[in-house]
């Protein structure tokens, strides 16, 4: 078990903090150059196109975590409303224009009807980038903003808005844990990952992560969520010493197919998810979790490819600490 000590120790090392200036708010999403861009889009040679996003709904992962919730989809307007929008809109001033429009939506000489609806959930709820601001400690988020910056309005610094001008899209990087372990599905909780195991499975795929690049690391957990619709399931993450080999590797950011990239159970005496606090508030490294990795891996295994284009935009969400993403993987 490593202590607080180290912690700080490692803390110092990695901290990012002052190196693309004072007001900076992308971390280490500033790796992801113009020739990055090109050097991603490069490798989209096949025409293969992966999305890596889950489904958002009622039966995803949330729920055994109190304070995070399923998405909650409403219909506003459906199918059911037809009859009762030919019957009474003329009668409704169902639009800031009042009358002039409302034969426009239905009407007894008028085919045209429409389905609209909505969706609550936490931004966190299924695929996700974590923006900077959604972890803190002693008081301070990335590059030395006060945490309470963070209002009841939101993130005034390293919201998830902050990061749009990057896409995100950059050379993916598939780390397939599950396949170099030879595991059948999934690695069983306790089976954490190690800095040299990344180095092990890079060589063995034949593949070097670079600068710039987007770390994907399979570790089966979402493949066994399918099978056993278990939430709560810790499985196996990165080992928190893994933000060192991140730093080292200058990645822009990474993710996973569990969810906590991270093993959820913590490495450090006194304290909860130590590389979330490295990689977010010191590194300025984002992370993204729930990412469906399964038939991406399936397809780099086939052809021994194991790099990508990558394009990963977050919603402008204004002031958020996070983002649901649709994920793609182009080879
Ligand atoms: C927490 O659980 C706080 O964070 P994440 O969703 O990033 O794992």
């Amino acid at each position: 078990m490593s202590t607080m000590k180290d912690f700080r120790r490692v803390a110092d090392e990695v901290r990012n903090w002052g190196r693309w200036g004072s007001a900076d708010e992308l971390g280490t999403l500033n790796f992801i150059t113009a020739d990055k861009v090109a050097e991603g889009a490069s490798l989209a040679k096949q025409g293969k196109v992966f999305p890596l996003g889950v489904d958002f709904g009622s039966s995803g992962p949330q729920g055994a975590f109190k304070f995070r919730q399923n998405p909650v989809h409403v219909m506003t307007v459906d199918g059911g409303d037809a009859e009762a929008l030919v019957k009474y809109c003329t009668d409704w001033d169902i639009n800031s224009v009042g009358q002039e429009l409302s034969g426009f939506f239905a009407g007894e000489d008028n085919p045209f009807r429409f389905n609209d609806d909505m969706i609550i959930m936490p931004l966190q709820a299924a695929t996700q980038w974590d923006a900077l601001s959604h972890v803190y400690y002693e008081d301070k988020l990335y590059n030395n903003f006060p945490a309470d910056s963070v209002t009841s309005l939101g993130a005034k610094h390293c919201g998830i808005d902050k990061v749009d001008g990057k896409g995100i899209t950059s050379r993916g990087v598939l780390l397939d844990v599950v396949r170099h372990r030879g595991a059948e599905l999934y690695l069983e909780h306790g089976q954490t990952i190690t800095p040299a195991e990344l180095d092990d499975v890079a060589k063995a795929q034949g593949v070097t992560v670079r600068r710039g690049d987007v770390v994907l690391v399979r570790t089966g957990w979402w493949a066994r969520f399918l099978t056993t619709g278990a939430g709560s399931e810790p499985g196996a993450g990165l080992d928190w010493s893994c933000a060192s080999w991140l730093h080292d590797h200058e990645v822009a950011a990474v993710a996973s197919d569990n969810l906590m990239v991270e093993d959820p159970i913590s490495a450090v005496e006194g304290t909860f998810l130590p590389m979330h606090m490295l990689c977010l508030r010191d590194m300025g490294l984002m992370l993204g979790e729930y990412w469906d990795l399964n038939a991406l891996a399936a397809d780099c295994a086939a052809d021994g490819i194991y790099e990508f284009q990558l394009i990963a935009p977050p919603l402008r969400v204004t002031g958020a600490v996070g983002s649901p993403v649709n994920p793609i993987a182009i080879k």
